[in-house]
């Protein structure tokens, strides 16, 4: 391969083929949705292979324990942005809810309007992925994702649900929105998995 390693490429906190950005871009399919009334509005279900399906209102949401985690975001549209701090509830908090059964091994995140991120169940389960209210300490935009988005440092940033309304447990993988459309299944950004194909 002949290219130009640029000053991103030599450092080791940014993945091949990335640019790093001081802003925060807003990406994603459809429109940001409006809530008026959360309690109304929003639920959270946590469903598919587990013993008893669980849905939480906003507010039972919001009293489960906190963490934070931080995480380099790198969009496999080619931009990263270092040194995010969030601040929700940590993933443990809330697989601790529902007994996973044993045959589960993917997970499918479904966000508002029907939009979906799949990933394996160990890289669901990650120490440090957490269910954000915040972001460097502010309260998330409704274009970032506001009341709730998923975290998961470890790979791009499609698969950090926006707008994140459930958990269904699979026993085999399946596309979620992106990946339908051409992303890769697993995304990890130092491996550039960027398509299917890659
Ligand atoms: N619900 C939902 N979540 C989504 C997306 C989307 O289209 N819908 N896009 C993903 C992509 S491609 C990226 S890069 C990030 C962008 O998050 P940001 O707008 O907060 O930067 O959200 C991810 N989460
Ligand atoms: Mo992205």
């Amino acid at each position: 391969m002949f290219y130009n390693k640029t000053a991103e490429a030599k450092n080791d906190r940014v993945p091949p083929n990335q640019k790093v950005t001081t802003g925060f871009p807003v990406l994603h399919y459809g429109e940001v949705p409006e809530y008026t009334d959360l309690a109304a509005q929003w639920s959270f279900r946590i469903f598919g292979l587990v013993e008893e399906e669980v849905t939480l209102s906003y507010e039972q949401m919001m009293a489960l324990p906190k963490g934070t985690t931080t995480n380099d975001i790198h969009c496999v549209t080619g931009w990263s942005k270092l040194d995010n701090v969030w601040e929700g509830i940590p993933v443990e908090e809330i697989v601790k809810l529902v007994k996973v059964k044993p045959e589960a091994k993917y997970v499918m995140l479904h966000a508002e309007h029907g939009w979906t991120a799949n990933m394996p169940l160990s890289d669901f389960l990650t120490p440090g992925n957490l269910f954000a209210n915040k972001h460097n300490g502010e309260e998330l935009t409704p274009d970032h994702g506001w009341p709730l988005r998923f975290v998961i440092p470890h790979l791009y940033f499609w698969k950090s649900a926006k707008w994140v309304r459930g958990i269904e447990f699979l026993e085999r993988d399946k596309q979620g929105f992106w990946e339908k459309n051409g992303y890769h299944m697993y995304g990890d950004p130092w491996k550039e998995q960027r398509f299917a194909w890659d």
